[in-house]
């Protein structure tokens, strides 16, 4: 018998978006050709200008990093329009570029589509340069452009609704717009804010600086996000026992500036910095999105390509192989052959361990092939059953009766869609996870254990 759900569970949108892992975010407009962060919304058109854009080359980056998602600001807090909307002047139609006909979000299209990367978009709901901002008029006017690119520009896989500057916007205003997404776009997740916070299928993690909280739930109260300047923590840490599922998404610049500006070439973030930043949004049961500026010419620079590649290479490398693959192994409460500990180890997500229901803790422990060196751990629950375990701890051993603690993974709550740790190597012919706390029986499908490889 199958173990029930509990506690608020996700939607098929976001068991989607936990399966990307790693999105990417791309910020250009007119702050590129102003080298501004956050333009009053005044400068002209006309300095709009990429010499050589080519959202293939930004595609081909995602592709072969194995980046499966990609948003692109279509319009920033400043107004202007990177396509050619019917319902302002302030566009690309004014700009050089092109002589006006040029489109960036069908640019990003055509390449998302051609590489096979899900397309999303920023649409900024601050808008500086439209003087009928926070007015019923420019919910019209917002409602417009919304239909327009979720309309014509093929599936859009994420709508971004920033809260900066945002707070004008009632939740009226997004209940039209919400509307919109979900007539438009079915599939679309919507990360959400403030007074979008009905809406929200994923959340701001509290910072924008690359980590997610330890613990860090998927589940929150939506007042927490509502008013989130008195709830950053929550926001970080999520609430374990939050009425509604809204996960975290982690927004981080690999630059120091969320727009290009020639002076951060230096600043670009290293390969050690991204791969904490790894551990830190995807090791914490979140998405990572990741943030990168395409410059003047409209390409995404070398430096931030390599350090892309090199933590694919990373993330390849550390879990090509599960040092707990071939282990025997038992645990203290089955449930029964269809849910056997074997099914840790098997690499896929469809065959689960579960405890029997009449248990919340449990001890499985692994007898390795042979000894074994490794500084990584994976867990991944399954999160269709909703968070169960809340308390779990790892333990060592070179004969299976004197246990050593990982004090890194020791005392640790949350798990959800996938939890990691790193720690300095240890040697062992058995491991074990004790499950000290939960909602219900524990029901994972993954436990792995690796090592990280030397620097590249
Ligand atoms: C911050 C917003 O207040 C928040 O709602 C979210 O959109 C976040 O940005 C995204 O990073 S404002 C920022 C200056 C911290």
């Amino acid at each position: 018998q199958a173990p029930k759900p509990v506690g608020p569970v996700p939607n098929a949108r976001q068991i989607e978006w936990y399966h990307r892992e790693i999105i990417a975010f791309f910020h250009f407009g007119m702050n590129t050709f102003t080298n501004d962060n956050e333009g009053d919304g005044k400068a002209s058109p006309q300095l709009f200008n990429p010499t050589a854009l080519n959202c293939k080359q930004w595609t081909n980056v995602l592709k072969k990093a194995g980046i499966p998602c990609a948003i692109l600001v279509a319009k920033h807090a400043d107004g202007f329009c990177n396509w050619p909307s019917a319902h302002t002047d302030y566009s690309v139609k004014n700009s050089k570029w092109k002589n006006g006909r040029g489109d960036v979000v069908k640019e990003f299209a055509a390449a998302c589509k051609a590489d096979g990367i899900k397309a999303g978009i920023y649409l900024g709901p601050h808008d500086r340069h439209d003087s009928r901002y926070g007015t019923p008029a420019y919910s019209d006017y917002y409602a417009s452009q919304l239909s327009e690119l979720l309309r014509n520009y093929g599936p859009i896989w994420e709508i971004w609704w920033d809260g900066a500057g945002a707070d004008k916007l009632t939740t009226e205003f997004y209940t039209r717009w919400a509307d919109t997404v979900r007539r438009l776009q079915p599939q679309c997740v919507v990360f959400g804010t403030k007074n979008s916070y009905r809406f929200a299928d994923c959340r701001w993690v509290g910072n924008e600086s690359g980590f997610s909280g330890d613990p860090c739930w998927s589940t929150i109260n939506p007042n927490s996000i509502r008013d989130e300047a008195d709830h950053i923590k929550e926001l970080n840490e999520g609430e374990i026992d939050g009425t509604a599922y809204v996960p975290a998404e982690v927004d981080v610049s690999i630059r120091p500036s969320w727009f290009y500006h020639p002076e951060e070439d230096n600043k670009v973030k290293s390969v050690a910095t991204l791969w904490d930043i790894y551990f830190n949004s995807v090791g914490r049961n979140s998405v990572l999105l990741l943030n990168y500026p395409p410059n003047k010419e409209g390409l995404i620079p070398a430096v931030d390509t390599q350090r892309t590649d090199s933590l694919r290479w990373l993330i390849n490398n550390t879990f090509k192989t599960n040092l707990a693959k071939g282990a025997s192994i038992r645990s203290l409460h089955v449930r029964g052959a269809k849910y056997n500990p074997a099914n840790l180890v098997d690499n896929s997500e469809s065959t689960w361990y579960a405890g029997s229901d009449a248990f919340t803790t449990d001890t499985i422990t692994f007898q390795l092939a042979s000894a074994k060196t490794f500084d990584v751990l994976k867990l991944q629950e399954v999160i269709e059953l909703g968070h169960r375990t809340t308390g779990w701890s790892v333990d060592y051993s070179m004969d299976g009766k004197n246990w050593i603690a990982i004090p890194e993974a020791t005392g640790k709550q949350s798990i959800g869609y996938k939890w990691l740790v790193r720690f300095r190597p240890v040697t062992a012919t058995h491991v074990r996870l004790r499950i000290t706390a939960g909602k219900a029986c524990p029901v994972l499908h993954s436990f792995g254990i690796y090592k990280q490889p030397k620097a590249s």
